[in-house]
């Protein structure tokens, strides 16, 4: 990864970071580590992992997900069904004062269905948060590499791995529901 992709990842957090304040006031909801993974070619579902910390004074929920780049998006969580992990939609995401909730892979996540093109690393998705008090957010997600695991733990030429190949193909499979 050259300086200037992380220069500009880390000016997109930063700006992440800024938007989140002026939303909550300072003391409201904070929304933080928003990432995507890139897609391969052809896929038509991706997922988008981010933290919500509440910082009061009231509980709040995520009501809903969009993105212009997709023709639909919802909250999923993740249970097993017998031997099988399976995707499941969560209507309300409950945000308790003072906890931070966290999408991260191998657990709940925003999955986007129907993509208009592949998520590309470095580009960045528009995605829209509805909430039920607090103003609704729209923020810029940086698209990370194929086989990134979060912002902090990305591995330049590691887009291979079979945990994440895995992963990538229940999505697919699940991508219709
Ligand atoms: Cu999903």
């Amino acid at each position: 990864m050259s300086l200037f992709r992380k220069t500009r990842f880390l000016v997109l957090l930063l700006a992440l970071g800024l938007s989140a304040c002026e939303e909550g006031g300072g003391a409201g909801l904070a929304l933080s580590d928003a990432w995507a993974r890139a897609t391969p070619d052809g896929a038509r579902t991706g997922a988008v992992y981010l933290t919500l910390q509440n910082g009061g004074p009231s509980a709040d929920q995520l009501l809903g997900v969009a993105s212009p780049q997709a023709e639909r998006a919802a909250l999923h969580g993740m249970q097993m069904d017998g031997d099988v992990m399976r995707m499941r939609k969560i209507e309300a995401l409950a945000l308790p004062v003072g906890e931070a909730i966290s999408l991260a892979p191998g657990g709940r996540h925003i999955m986007l269905m129907g993509l208009g093109a592949p998520l590309k690393e470095g580009a960045t998705l528009t995605l829209r948060l509805r909430f039920a008090q607090a103003p609704a957010m729209e923020i810029a997600v940086p698209i990370l590499a194929l086989g990134a695991e979060g912002p902090g733990t990305m591995r330049p030429g590691a887009t291979d791995t079979g945990a994440t190949d895995t992963r990538a193909m229940e999505h697919g499979e699940e991508g219709g529901h």
